[in-house]
């Protein structure tokens, strides 16, 4: 009979068996991006069959393409990667096709000429966020009655260049020319963090003394800009219309408190989504190339009830 020499009890897995996945995961500047570690922490254990070999590359690209390499040399079974940026991504990906090792894209999209360098993506319509925060916006001036006024927005980009700067910039700016009254100031990088955020609107409530909205491309940034526009002696909420994404628990708990007026939900708990595609590529399945997850918008009447089904 063949006893069980590993010492493991039967349940355990051999490292063998295990399905080795390598993720390039952007950062840690934001909730969202704590959230969406946590997802993928969480669900690749080795409980569930798999070894995850994390990497953080702190928002540089050459920190995410060095990782890659590395997974490439391990022989990894799959590679996951949250790209910081759309572009810069055809040499490295070609070493994994080169390698036959399969690529999945998650949260931001990538910009290649040749899509067989990646199995496929998941994620959100950045574009559509954009649409959506300039759609609550007009609805909130309309019940103001301020649809005929100039309404002065500036906007806090996230990382120049990163799908979901692209989108959310693109989006709102094309919804911008059913408002001729609107008027955007200015716009500048906050980099998706706090303190950039607060940076930024700091040196725009000094080059502009009448702000009437800020779009800041992620939650963080917004908290930022709350901090400065109190600092400023503004209230926040209220003479500055706050209209913010990710839609974080920090981000319902800010406009418990008056201080947001809305956020654009951004849904980070991938990991489920890319262990779902993991095992029907194991079992020869094929897998839809684009998948775009659902998202809501959450204005601040409803933080209150909301708060608490919030997983993060
Ligand atoms: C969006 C994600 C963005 C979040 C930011 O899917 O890429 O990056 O909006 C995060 O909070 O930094």
């Amino acid at each position: 009979t063949n006893t069980q020499t590993s010492g493991k009890d039967a349940s355990s897995k051999d490292e063998g068996d295990l399905i080795v996945v390598g993720f390039s995961q952007v950062g840690a500047e934001s909730d969202w991006r704590t959230a969406n570690t946590k997802s993928f922490q969480s669900t690749f254990t080795e409980e569930a069959g798999y070894k995850l070999l994390f990497d953080d590359a702190q928002q540089k690209q050459e920190n995410q393409i060095k990782a890659i390499r590395n997974f490439i040399q391990q022989d990894v079974d799959y590679i996951v990667i949250a790209p910081v940026v759309e572009t810069g991504w055809e040499t490295v990906l070609g070493e994994a096709k080169e390698a036959g090792i399969p690529v999945i894209i998650v949260d931001r999209m990538i910009n290649v000429s040749d899509d067989s360098l990646f199995t496929c993506w998941v994620g959100s319509n950045f574009k559509q966020e954009g649409y959506d925060a300039a759609d609550w916006l007009a609805e909130y001036l309309e019940k103001q009655g301020r649809s005929e006024e100039t309404i002065n927005i500036v906007t806090l980009q996230g990382t120049i260049g990163s799908s979901a700067q692209i989108g959310r910039t693109e989006g709102f700016a094309e919804k911008m020319k059913e408002h001729p009254n609107w008027v955007m100031l200015d716009r500048q990088t906050g980099e998706f963090t706090q303190s950039k955020g607060q940076e930024v609107m700091e040196s725009f409530l000094k080059s502009y003394d009448d702000i009437d909205v800020v779009i800041a491309e992620n939650d963080n940034m917004a908290f930022g800009a709350i901090d400065a526009i109190k600092a400023a002696g503004k209230v926040p909420g209220k003479d500055i219309i706050i209209v913010s994404f990710d839609a974080v628990k920090a981000a319902f708990e800010a406009m418990i408190a008056g201080d947001m007026n809305v956020s654009v939900e951004c849904n980070p708990l991938h990991g489920p989504r890319v262990a779902e595609i993991i095992q029907k590529l194991e079992k020869g399945e094929q897998v839809e190339k684009l998948q775009y997850v659902e998202e809501g918008v959450y204005p601040a009447e409803t933080a209150a009830e909301l708060i608490n089904t919030r997983e993060y």
